[in-house]
């Protein structure tokens, strides 16, 4: 047996410093982002006050929301604009911040941006960070926020400078856990940065904090881009890293078929619910498939229709010699299909039901598939029809059904496998085709899931950009004495010299949906609009990327070069109707 060396042949110190470089924890490329200093659109760069925004209406609160949310349905649209005045908030402050929901790049430029504006203000203004998302808040736990720490995440991606999570403040004790929290540390101002639910968080926290004077402001992030107010906001932070990150994987698989002629790839896209992402990595990418599950809702397409409509285009390009190809399948895709989307909300109402009277250890999930199975058959809301349709699906996709959905009550698409569900499918109908001698080429298959690799992902040039300037519109808006709204950019497609920072009410973004078990108020996604500029050039180009190779390669996110000053195709596209 040779002898272990703890040390290799020759190694010397200058050796050991070479190894130690190449081992480094921070990459030559992460020092290289970390330098970079996002500008600052004009209206920040100084001592702002907010206005009333003109020449746009207020938008419309629900009355229910006016019933909960009184004090903060008052609130109307502001921009913020500089002002000639003196620095407000002049006295010391204390600002809390919590990164909420599942990551997305550039959250660190959030902080960054609160915690630069906080400190000009004002040196001795502090910024706390809440650890592990909004349950840092109900159990005050917190780090504060340094200059060195900022330096250390500036321009990175991942949420884990402060880490998230998804807990909600859904009942009175949590809230006056909150509520307890932000006095024990004196906070004037409370910044949350997440999506609808996170959001939603927001507002029932500006509601019920602004006796203690704590203002709330919520940050536009997903990288779903499903959280958008059409004209104020038109995409939340996160979503153009996230696209780039999945597309640099498609364009490469495109690469590779396109090279290897022999496999057709199954992308599965994150977004649990909007079809923006397939919609801006198509864009990218011009994949050869790709389904949209908003169009796929109102043409009222069935599974099978679903599978056929894959099927077919796989059929057309085998009769021409091209036994490959990439398709992209949202993550959202079933709830967009009426038959399943019944049976996820019919099974999501038996399960929250369930689950509100059953002991602990005896939740839903703990329970056998066949006792899950009986348990909803039994349910007066379940119809014959139901278990029709339940059992003619696919094991896999059954069980998928019955998994236990998020803190929110919300499906949690990402746990199921549509895309080798769908394959299984699309193989299916194709053999029997072959059998009918319609198709003759081979079927040969990878599938890929693209979600939680885009949310760590390096945040690009300008989602670095909008982060740091939403963090110091928030930092504005609390100054200026806002609260129940979330900041935001307006004119994100024009240069950042002419971005517009503005607060949108809270309020008047909520509706009523079903959420474990009960009719809540949450603030209401944005799905694809098919009348858009964007979703109408696709339709154009999809049948040339079906049969043609017309293959994309975006290339990794870069920050000098051709591409440092791209923005999301799609925000491009639908500008161009404004
Ligand atoms: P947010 O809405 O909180 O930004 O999260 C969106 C998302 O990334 C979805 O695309 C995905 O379905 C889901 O989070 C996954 O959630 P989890 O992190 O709980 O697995």
């Amino acid at each position: 047996m040779r002898e272990a060396k703890t040390k290799g042949p020759g190694r010397g110190l200058e050796a050991e410093a070479v190894i130690a470089g190449l081992l480094r924890g921070e990459s030559p490329i992460c020092g290289e982002r970390r330098a970079y200093q996002p500008p600052l659109c004009p209206a920040l760069q100084g001592v702002s006050a907010t206005r009333p925004l003109d020449g746009v209406a207020d938008l419309e609160v629900l009355k229910v929301a006016g019933e909960q949310l009184p004090f903060v349905s008052q609130n109307r649209l502001l921009e913020v604009v500089p002002s000639q005045g003196k620095s407000l908030w002049d006295t010391p402050r204390n600002l809390g911040v919590v990164l909420s929901g599942g990551p997305a790049p550039g959250g660190h430029n959030v902080i960054a941006g609160l915690f630069e504006a906080a400190k000009k203000a004002h040196p001795e203004n502090r910024v706390l960070g809440f650890l592990a998302g909004p349950k840092g808040i109900i159990t005050n736990r917190h780090t504060e926020v340094t200059a060195e720490m900022v330096a250390r995440y500036k321009n990175s991606g991942g949420f884990h400078m402060l880490g998230t999570g998804r807990d909600k403040i859904d009942n009175a004790q949590k809230m006056e856990q909150c509520r307890q929290t932000c006095t024990a540390l004196k906070l004037s101002g409370l910044v949350v940065v997440g999506g609808d639910d996170s959001n939603t968080n927001s507002a029932f926290l500006a509601e019920n904090m602004r006796d203690l004077g704590v203002q709330v402001i919520g940050i536009p992030k997903t990288i779903d881009g499903d959280l958008q107010v059409p004209g104020l906001c038109q995409i939340p932070f996160g979503y153009h890293s996230a696209c780039l990150a999945f597309a640099t994987e498609i364009g490469n698989l495109n690469s590779d078929c396109k090279s290897d002629l022999k496999y057709w790839h199954f992308n599965r896209l994150m977004g649990r619910s909007a079809s923006h992402i397939a919609l801006e990595v198509a864009f990218q990418t011009h994949p050869n498939v790709i389904l949209i599950g908003e169009e796929i809702e109102e043409k009222e397409l069935t599974i099978h229709q679903v599978v056929r409509l894959i099927a077919d285009v796989v059929v057309a390009r085998a009769n021409q010699g091209k036994n490959y190809g990439t398709i992209l399948i949202p993550e959202g895709i079933l709830e967009f299909i009426h038959e399943i989307n019944a049976l996820i909300i019919k099974i999501s109402h038996i399960i929250a039901v369930y689950n509100r009277e059953a002991h602990e250890g005896e939740a839903f999930h703990h329970l056998s598939f066949e006792d899950q199975v009986q348990l909803i058959d039994n349910n007066d809301i379940w119809r014959d029809y139901d278990s029709r349709v339940f059992l003619g699906l696919p094991p896999e996709l059954q069980r998928g059904l019955l998994l236990p959905r998020d803190s929110h009550g919300n499906f949690q698409y990402s746990l199921v496998n549509t895309e080798r569900i769908l394959l299984g499918m699309v193989a299916t109908y194709l053999r029997k085709q072959r059998s009918k001698g319609i198709y003759k080429g081979t079927f040969k298959t990878q599938f890929h899931f693209y979600g939680y690799d885009g949310r760590g992902t390096f945040p690009t040039k300008f989602d670095c950009d909008y982060t740091y300037n939403l963090g110091h519109a928030a930092f504005s808006l609390l100054a200026n004495g806002a609260t129940g709204y979330m900041a935001a950019i307006k004119d994100l497609h024009l240069p950042v010299e002419e971005w517009r920072p503005i607060g949108i009410p809270l309020a008047p973004l909520m509706h009523l949906e079903e959420r474990t078990g009960r009719l809540e108020l949450v603030i209401q996604k944005q799905k694809v609009d098919l009348e858009s500029p964007a979703f109408m050039i696709l339709e154009k180009e999809r049948e040339k990327w079906a049969m043609e190779d017309d293959y994309r390669f975006p290339g990794p996110i870069q920050f000098q070069g051709a591409s440092a000053e791209d923005k999301p195709i799609t925000l491009m596209l639908n500008a161009l109707s404004s």
